[in-house]
Protein backbone atom coordinates (compact mmCIF):
# COMPACT_ATOMS: atom_id res chain seq x y z
CA UNK A 1 0.00 0.00 0.00
CA UNK A 2 1.63 3.37 -0.98
CA UNK A 3 -1.06 5.74 -0.86
CA UNK A 4 -1.98 5.89 3.61
CA UNK A 5 -4.23 8.43 3.64
CA UNK A 6 -7.61 6.26 4.23
CA UNK A 7 -5.83 4.32 7.11
CA UNK A 8 -4.72 7.24 8.57
CA UNK A 9 -8.36 9.18 8.09
CA UNK A 10 -9.20 6.39 10.42
CA UNK A 11 -6.86 6.56 13.20
CA UNK A 12 -7.32 10.22 13.50
CA UNK A 13 -11.36 9.52 14.14
CA UNK A 14 -9.86 6.71 16.78
CA UNK A 15 -7.79 9.67 18.26
CA UNK A 16 -11.05 11.27 19.08
CA UNK A 17 -13.55 8.89 20.15
CA UNK A 18 -15.49 10.37 23.00
CA UNK A 19 -13.35 8.13 25.61
CA UNK A 20 -10.66 10.37 24.28
CA UNK A 21 -10.49 12.86 27.15
CA UNK A 22 -8.45 16.27 26.49
CA UNK A 23 -5.48 16.38 29.12
CA UNK A 24 -2.19 16.45 29.89
CA UNK A 25 -1.60 13.48 27.29
CA UNK A 26 -2.70 13.83 23.48
CA UNK A 27 -5.48 11.94 21.93
CA UNK A 28 -3.71 9.66 19.53
CA UNK A 29 -5.51 6.98 17.44
CA UNK A 30 -3.91 3.85 15.80
CA UNK A 31 -4.28 1.22 13.25
CA UNK A 32 -2.77 -2.23 12.67
CA UNK A 33 -2.36 -3.05 9.08
CA UNK A 34 -1.31 -6.48 7.71
CA UNK A 35 1.01 -7.56 5.04
CA UNK A 36 -1.88 -7.79 2.82
CA UNK A 37 -3.90 -4.38 3.64
CA UNK A 38 -6.31 -6.01 5.96
CA UNK A 39 -6.91 -4.03 9.13
CA UNK A 40 -6.29 -6.12 12.13
CA UNK A 41 -6.03 -4.19 15.20
CA UNK A 42 -7.35 -0.64 16.18
CA UNK A 43 -6.45 1.41 19.92
CA UNK A 44 -6.66 4.90 21.13
CA UNK A 45 -4.98 6.47 23.67
CA UNK A 46 -7.64 7.03 26.89
CA UNK A 47 -5.09 9.62 28.62
CA UNK A 48 -2.30 10.03 31.02
CA UNK A 49 -1.69 6.63 32.76
CA UNK A 50 -3.23 4.57 30.45
CA UNK A 51 -2.08 2.24 27.64
CA UNK A 52 -0.50 4.30 24.72
CA UNK A 53 -2.61 3.71 21.47
CA UNK A 54 -0.26 1.76 19.78
CA UNK A 55 0.01 -0.65 22.78
CA UNK A 56 -3.83 -0.88 22.59
CA UNK A 57 -3.89 -1.37 18.88
CA UNK A 58 -0.83 -4.54 18.99
CA UNK A 59 -2.93 -6.00 21.81
CA UNK A 60 -6.06 -6.32 19.55
CA UNK A 61 -4.05 -7.37 16.59
CA UNK A 62 -2.26 -10.30 18.41
CA UNK A 63 0.71 -12.24 16.11
CA UNK A 64 -1.32 -10.71 13.04
CA UNK A 65 0.89 -7.34 13.72
CA UNK A 66 3.97 -9.33 12.85
CA UNK A 67 5.44 -8.30 9.40
CA UNK A 68 2.34 -5.45 9.53
CA UNK A 69 2.30 -1.92 9.59
CA UNK A 70 1.33 0.17 12.15
CA UNK A 71 -0.08 3.97 11.29
CA UNK A 72 -0.22 6.48 13.79
CA UNK A 73 -2.00 9.47 14.43
CA UNK A 74 1.52 10.85 16.59
CA UNK A 75 4.65 9.66 15.90
CA UNK A 76 5.64 6.49 18.55
CA UNK A 77 6.70 7.78 21.85
CA UNK A 78 10.11 6.76 22.95
CA UNK A 79 10.58 7.45 26.34
CA UNK A 80 9.73 5.66 29.50
CA UNK A 81 6.68 7.99 30.81
CA UNK A 82 3.79 6.49 33.01
CA UNK A 83 3.93 3.60 30.18
CA UNK A 84 6.99 1.67 28.50
CA UNK A 85 7.98 3.61 25.39
CA UNK A 86 5.99 2.67 22.31
CA UNK A 87 8.97 2.20 19.75
CA UNK A 88 9.79 -0.58 22.24
CA UNK A 89 6.21 -2.62 21.67
CA UNK A 90 6.25 -1.96 17.98
CA UNK A 91 9.73 -3.27 17.36
CA UNK A 92 9.14 -6.48 19.58
CA UNK A 93 5.75 -7.25 17.50
CA UNK A 94 7.72 -7.43 14.51
CA UNK A 95 5.81 -4.33 12.71
CA UNK A 96 7.91 -3.48 9.30
CA UNK A 97 6.60 -0.45 9.14
CA UNK A 98 5.15 2.24 11.28
CA UNK A 99 3.42 5.55 8.91
CA UNK A 100 3.02 8.66 11.39
CA UNK A 101 0.92 11.59 11.29
CA UNK A 102 1.93 14.36 13.42
CA UNK A 103 5.51 14.59 15.15
CA UNK A 104 6.04 14.36 18.98
CA UNK A 105 6.86 17.54 19.80
CA UNK A 106 7.66 16.85 23.71
CA UNK A 107 11.58 17.07 24.40
CA UNK A 108 11.19 13.56 26.14
CA UNK A 109 8.89 11.25 23.98
CA UNK A 110 10.04 12.85 20.30
CA UNK A 111 12.23 10.85 18.23
CA UNK A 112 10.60 7.74 18.33
CA UNK A 113 10.55 7.95 14.38
CA UNK A 114 14.79 7.71 14.36
CA UNK A 115 14.55 4.53 17.30
CA UNK A 116 12.62 2.97 14.91
CA UNK A 117 14.26 3.39 11.89
CA UNK A 118 17.26 2.62 13.60
CA UNK A 119 15.60 -0.96 14.22
CA UNK A 120 15.39 -1.10 10.76
CA UNK A 121 11.63 -0.54 10.94
CA UNK A 122 10.46 1.50 7.76
CA UNK A 123 8.87 4.92 8.91
CA UNK A 124 6.76 7.50 6.66
CA UNK A 125 5.78 10.63 8.07
CA UNK A 126 3.65 13.36 7.80
CA UNK A 127 0.66 11.72 6.72
CA UNK A 128 -2.49 13.65 7.10
CA UNK A 129 -0.23 16.00 9.40
CA UNK A 130 -2.45 19.03 9.23
CA UNK A 131 -5.44 17.03 10.60
CA UNK A 132 -3.89 15.10 13.16
CA UNK A 133 -2.64 18.12 14.40
CA UNK A 134 -5.84 19.74 14.77
CA UNK A 135 -6.90 17.44 17.00
CA UNK A 136 -4.28 18.59 19.09
CA UNK A 137 -4.49 21.92 18.48
CA UNK A 138 -3.95 23.20 21.73
CA UNK A 139 -2.03 20.73 23.37
CA UNK A 140 0.42 21.07 20.71
CA UNK A 141 1.18 24.99 21.53
CA UNK A 142 1.11 23.86 24.77
CA UNK A 143 3.73 21.73 24.94
CA UNK A 144 6.46 23.63 22.58
CA UNK A 145 6.16 26.78 24.51
CA UNK A 146 6.26 25.60 28.10
CA UNK A 147 3.20 26.87 29.15
CA UNK A 148 -0.80 25.67 28.91
CA UNK A 149 -2.78 27.19 25.90
CA UNK A 150 -5.35 30.29 27.50
CA UNK A 151 -8.67 31.02 26.43
CA UNK A 152 -10.93 34.23 28.02
CA UNK A 153 -14.24 33.61 27.52
CA UNK A 154 -16.78 37.05 28.34
CA UNK A 155 -20.12 37.47 28.12
CA UNK A 156 -20.77 40.80 27.21
CA UNK A 157 -23.67 43.40 26.54
CA UNK A 158 -24.53 44.92 23.23
CA UNK A 159 -22.70 47.64 24.80
CA UNK A 160 -19.83 45.88 25.68
CA UNK A 161 -20.38 45.94 29.12
CA UNK A 162 -20.40 42.56 31.71
CA UNK A 163 -22.71 43.96 34.60
CA UNK A 164 -25.01 46.68 35.42
CA UNK A 165 -24.63 50.03 37.47
CA UNK A 166 -22.52 49.39 40.34
CA UNK A 167 -21.00 46.34 38.84
CA UNK A 168 -24.93 44.65 39.76
CA UNK A 169 -24.55 40.72 38.45
CA UNK A 170 -26.83 40.55 35.17
CA UNK A 171 -27.64 37.24 33.19
CA UNK A 172 -26.95 37.96 29.84
CA UNK A 173 -26.63 35.23 27.53
CA UNK A 174 -29.51 32.91 27.23
CA UNK A 175 -29.89 28.90 27.61
CA UNK A 176 -28.12 28.05 24.05
CA UNK A 177 -24.96 30.34 24.74
CA UNK A 178 -24.85 28.63 28.32
CA UNK A 179 -24.42 25.48 27.05
CA UNK A 180 -21.78 26.24 25.04
CA UNK A 181 -19.95 27.86 27.84
CA UNK A 182 -20.43 24.74 30.23
CA UNK A 183 -19.02 22.71 27.39
CA UNK A 184 -16.01 25.28 26.97
CA UNK A 185 -15.24 24.07 30.89
CA UNK A 186 -15.69 20.69 29.99
CA UNK A 187 -12.76 20.61 27.70
CA UNK A 188 -10.06 21.88 29.74
CA UNK A 189 -7.53 21.62 32.41
CA UNK A 190 -8.22 24.31 34.79
CA UNK A 191 -10.63 27.89 35.07
CA UNK A 192 -9.28 30.18 36.36
CA UNK A 193 -10.91 34.05 37.78
CA UNK A 194 -9.85 36.28 40.12
CA UNK A 195 -10.36 36.97 43.87
CA UNK A 196 -12.50 39.65 43.11
CA UNK A 197 -15.04 37.80 40.80
CA UNK A 198 -15.13 35.04 43.94
CA UNK A 199 -16.53 37.44 46.48
CA UNK A 200 -18.17 39.74 43.21
CA UNK A 201 -20.10 36.94 41.64
CA UNK A 202 -19.82 33.71 43.81
CA UNK A 203 -19.32 31.55 40.55
CA UNK A 204 -19.59 27.50 41.32
CA UNK A 205 -17.18 26.99 38.21
CA UNK A 206 -18.46 23.55 37.54
CA UNK A 207 -19.57 21.61 34.56
CA UNK A 208 -22.79 21.70 34.15
CA UNK A 209 -25.95 21.30 31.01
CA UNK A 210 -23.04 18.89 29.07
CA UNK A 211 -21.56 15.74 30.21
CA UNK A 212 -18.25 15.62 31.78
CA UNK A 213 -15.20 14.31 29.81
CA UNK A 214 -13.26 11.17 31.35
CA UNK A 215 -10.72 13.41 32.41
CA UNK A 216 -12.56 14.86 35.06
CA UNK A 217 -13.66 18.34 36.18
CA UNK A 218 -11.66 21.13 35.80
CA UNK A 219 -9.42 22.12 38.15
CA UNK A 220 -11.44 25.91 39.56
CA UNK A 221 -8.54 28.24 40.06
CA UNK A 222 -8.27 31.57 42.16
CA UNK A 223 -5.93 33.92 42.01
CA UNK A 224 -5.37 37.19 43.88
CA UNK A 225 -4.81 38.36 47.18
CA UNK A 226 -8.57 38.98 48.71
CA UNK A 227 -9.68 36.28 51.38
CA UNK A 228 -12.14 34.24 50.18
CA UNK A 229 -14.42 33.17 53.11
CA UNK A 230 -15.14 29.66 53.58
CA UNK A 231 -19.06 29.87 52.03
CA UNK A 232 -18.23 30.71 48.78
CA UNK A 233 -19.13 28.08 46.08
CA UNK A 234 -15.97 27.47 44.67
CA UNK A 235 -14.88 26.03 47.87
CA UNK A 236 -17.51 23.60 47.78
CA UNK A 237 -16.76 20.11 47.18
CA UNK A 238 -18.02 19.37 43.77
CA UNK A 239 -14.74 20.24 42.43
CA UNK A 240 -11.08 20.42 43.17
CA UNK A 241 -10.19 23.99 43.58
CA UNK A 242 -6.60 25.97 43.57
CA UNK A 243 -5.80 29.07 45.49
CA UNK A 244 -3.42 30.72 44.55
CA UNK A 245 -2.05 33.71 46.03
CA UNK A 246 -0.69 37.29 43.90
CA UNK A 247 0.56 35.12 41.57
CA UNK A 248 1.43 36.85 38.39
CA UNK A 249 -0.25 35.45 34.97
CA UNK A 250 2.88 33.30 33.80
CA UNK A 251 3.89 32.10 36.86
CA UNK A 252 0.12 31.23 37.33
CA UNK A 253 0.05 29.16 34.53
CA UNK A 254 3.54 27.55 34.65
CA UNK A 255 2.73 26.19 38.02
CA UNK A 256 -0.45 24.80 36.04
CA UNK A 257 1.61 23.26 33.58
CA UNK A 258 3.68 21.40 36.14
CA UNK A 259 0.54 20.10 37.34
CA UNK A 260 -0.18 18.64 34.10
CA UNK A 261 -2.78 21.30 32.57
CA UNK A 262 -2.29 21.82 29.02
CA UNK A 263 -5.75 23.92 28.37
CA UNK A 264 -6.99 27.03 30.72
CA UNK A 265 -10.21 29.01 30.13
CA UNK A 266 -10.04 32.51 31.66
CA UNK A 267 -13.35 33.63 32.89
CA UNK A 268 -12.06 36.19 35.06
CA UNK A 269 -13.47 39.89 35.19
CA UNK A 270 -11.54 43.12 34.06
CA UNK A 271 -8.25 43.01 36.26
CA UNK A 272 -6.84 39.74 35.91
CA UNK A 273 -8.06 39.51 31.62
CA UNK A 274 -6.44 42.73 31.52
CA UNK A 275 -2.91 41.44 33.28
CA UNK A 276 -2.97 37.90 30.73
CA UNK A 277 -3.59 40.26 27.78
CA UNK A 278 -1.06 42.99 28.33
CA UNK A 279 1.35 40.23 29.16
CA UNK A 280 0.50 38.40 25.58
CA UNK A 281 -0.80 35.56 27.29
CA UNK A 282 -3.98 34.56 25.72
CA UNK A 283 -4.04 32.95 22.87
CA UNK A 284 -7.84 33.34 21.98
CA UNK A 285 -11.38 35.57 22.88
CA UNK A 286 -14.83 33.57 23.19
CA UNK A 287 -16.91 36.87 23.34
CA UNK A 288 -20.94 35.76 23.94
CA UNK A 289 -22.65 38.87 22.90
CA UNK A 290 -26.38 39.28 24.05
CA UNK A 291 -28.69 41.43 22.54
CA UNK A 292 -29.11 43.15 26.09
CA UNK A 293 -28.62 47.17 25.89
CA UNK A 294 -27.51 47.78 29.54
CA UNK A 295 -26.41 51.38 29.34
CA UNK A 296 -24.31 51.78 32.63
CA UNK A 297 -21.97 49.49 34.02
CA UNK A 298 -18.41 48.40 33.88
CA UNK A 299 -17.13 47.34 30.50
CA UNK A 300 -15.37 43.91 29.90
CA UNK A 301 -11.59 45.86 29.65
CA UNK A 302 -11.70 49.27 31.09
CA UNK A 303 -8.27 49.35 32.19
CA UNK A 304 -7.09 48.46 28.32
CA UNK A 305 -7.11 51.58 26.12
CA UNK A 306 -5.28 49.45 23.19
CA UNK A 307 -4.68 46.05 22.20
CA UNK A 308 -1.48 46.26 20.52
CA UNK A 309 -1.90 42.70 19.04
CA UNK A 310 -4.11 41.78 15.95
CA UNK A 311 -7.17 40.48 16.77
CA UNK A 312 -8.66 37.66 13.69
CA UNK A 313 -11.75 36.37 13.80
CA UNK A 314 -11.85 32.33 13.72
CA UNK A 315 -15.89 32.13 14.35
CA UNK A 316 -18.66 33.56 14.40
CA UNK A 317 -22.22 31.82 15.18
CA UNK A 318 -25.92 32.81 16.44
CA UNK A 319 -26.17 30.82 20.43
CA UNK A 320 -30.05 30.82 20.63
CA UNK A 321 -30.49 34.65 21.23
CA UNK A 322 -26.83 35.21 21.33
CA UNK A 323 -23.62 35.71 19.55
CA UNK A 324 -20.34 33.45 19.54
CA UNK A 325 -17.56 35.64 18.47
CA UNK A 326 -14.28 33.47 18.26
CA UNK A 327 -11.12 35.43 17.92
CA UNK A 328 -7.02 34.68 18.28
CA UNK A 329 -4.34 36.95 19.22
CA UNK A 330 -0.64 36.55 18.10
CA UNK A 331 0.91 34.10 20.12
CA UNK A 332 4.28 35.06 22.12
CA UNK A 333 7.38 33.05 21.48
CA UNK A 334 8.34 30.61 24.43
C1 LIG B 1 2.39 7.62 21.85
N1 LIG B 1 1.15 7.10 21.81
O1 LIG B 1 -1.00 7.07 22.43
C2 LIG B 1 0.36 8.78 23.26
C3 LIG B 1 1.67 9.36 23.25
O2 LIG B 1 3.33 9.42 30.63
P1 LIG B 1 3.03 8.65 29.39
O3 LIG B 1 3.76 7.34 29.37
O4 LIG B 1 1.55 8.47 29.16
O5 LIG B 1 3.61 9.49 28.13
C4 LIG B 1 3.00 10.69 27.77
C5 LIG B 1 3.66 11.31 26.54
O6 LIG B 1 3.71 10.37 25.47
C6 LIG B 1 2.87 12.50 26.00
O7 LIG B 1 3.30 13.72 26.54
C7 LIG B 1 3.18 12.45 24.51
O8 LIG B 1 4.43 13.05 24.21
C8 LIG B 1 3.26 10.96 24.26
N2 LIG B 1 1.92 10.46 23.95
N3 LIG B 1 2.64 8.76 22.52
O9 LIG B 1 3.32 7.05 21.27
C9 LIG B 1 0.13 7.61 22.48
N4 LIG B 1 -0.63 9.32 23.99
ZN1 LIG C 1 3.76 5.82 23.41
Amino acid sequence: MSNWNAVMAEAIDLAQHPGAPRGENPRVGCVIVDADGDVVGRGWHGGAGTDHAEVVALGDAGSRARGGTAVVSLEPCRHTGRTPPCTGALIDAGVVRVVFAQSDPTSTAGGGADVLREAGVDVVSGVLEHQAQEVNREWTIAVQRGYPYVTAKCAVSLDGRVAGAEGRRVQLTGSVANIYAHALRARVGAIVVGSGTVLADDPQLTVRHVPLLPAGAPVRVVVGNREIPADRKILDATAPTKIMRGHEPRDTLDSLFDDGVRDVLLESGPTVLGAFLREGLVDELVWLVAGTWLGSGPRALPGLDRLDAKVEIMETQALGEDVLVRATLPRKAA
